[in-house]
């Protein structure tokens, strides 16, 4: 019987194929799709997480982590989503210039969608002027910027400078996430708020535009 730990196990070996069939095999248990994520697929990739900080593993392992987390989580993903119901919001999310990660900014993505919300997913290493040309375009209510690396989170406050001299900061709501950014940095940049995961991204979002 395929279980979670087996399953994130799978996910920090890297194991695409067999990551495939244990969320097959959780999914046909009954398991839950949100769980499938949470549990299994997020609890293998933190546990990569700390290896690679400890020199552990390496890029080229790291990667077919995130390519296996991947593919559990597209078998998934339109399980979750919510048919027709009226859109609970439009979120714009991107992760800053310079910035390849977005494991964690696409999680955020398939949570808010699966509350409800059309998510608008602008990709990875975006610059300030292409989110805001995407604001104006599709005018969303929330702009939701991710980074990873201590060096490209400043590129948040650029992006949050420019709308301002766009003249569009004011009808969109900033949010931050990833890991070197908080509620300290957010406030610092004048961001609407910071989530510290794809749950809490979601609240933030319900809450800001109440
Ligand atoms: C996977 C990974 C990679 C993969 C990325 C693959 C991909 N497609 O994303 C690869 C191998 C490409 C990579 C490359 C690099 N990486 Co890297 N990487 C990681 C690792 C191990 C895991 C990140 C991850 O996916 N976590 C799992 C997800 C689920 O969590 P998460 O991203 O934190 O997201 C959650 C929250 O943060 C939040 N969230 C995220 N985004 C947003 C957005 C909003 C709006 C909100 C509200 C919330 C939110 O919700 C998410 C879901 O719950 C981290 C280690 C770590 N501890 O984070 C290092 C890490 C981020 N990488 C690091 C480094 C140094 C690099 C490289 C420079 C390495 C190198 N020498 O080349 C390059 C840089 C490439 C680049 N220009 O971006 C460092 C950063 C150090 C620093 N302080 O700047 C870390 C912290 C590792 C370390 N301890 O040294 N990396």
């Amino acid at each position: 019987m395929a279980n979670y730990e087996q399953l994130a196990m799978e996910v920090l070996k890297g194991k695409k194929k067999l990551v495939i069939a244990t969320v097959n095999e959780l999914l046909a248990a009954g398991e839950k799709p949100l769980d499938i994520i949470n549990k299994g697929l997020i609890v293998g990739m933190s546990e990569v997480g700390v290896l690679f900080s400890q020199n552990k593993m390496f890029i080229p392992e790291v990667l077919m982590s995130a390519k296996a987390m991947e593919e559990g989580v597209n078998i998934v993903k339109p399980l979750l989503q919510v048919g027709d119901m009226q859109s609970a919001g439009t979120v714009l999310l991107a992760t800053v210039q310079g910035d390849l990660h977005d494991i964690g900014k696409n999680l955020v993505g398939i949570m808010l969608e699966s509350n409800g919300f059309t998510v608008i997913n602008a990709g990875k290493d975006v610059s300030p002027e292409a989110i805001v040309t995407l604001a104006k375009e599709h005018k969303p209510d929330v702009i939701g910027m991710s980074a990873m690396l201590t060096t490209t989170m400043l590129m948040m406050k650029d992006t949050i400078e420019l709308m301002k001299e766009e003249g569009i900061r004011d009808q969109i709501k900033v949010i931050i996430g990833g890991a070197p950014v908080s509620t300290d940095f957010s406030n610092e940049i004048t961001a609407d708020g910071f989530a510290p995961d794809a749950l809490s991204a979601v609240g933030l979002c319900k809450r800001l535009l109440a």
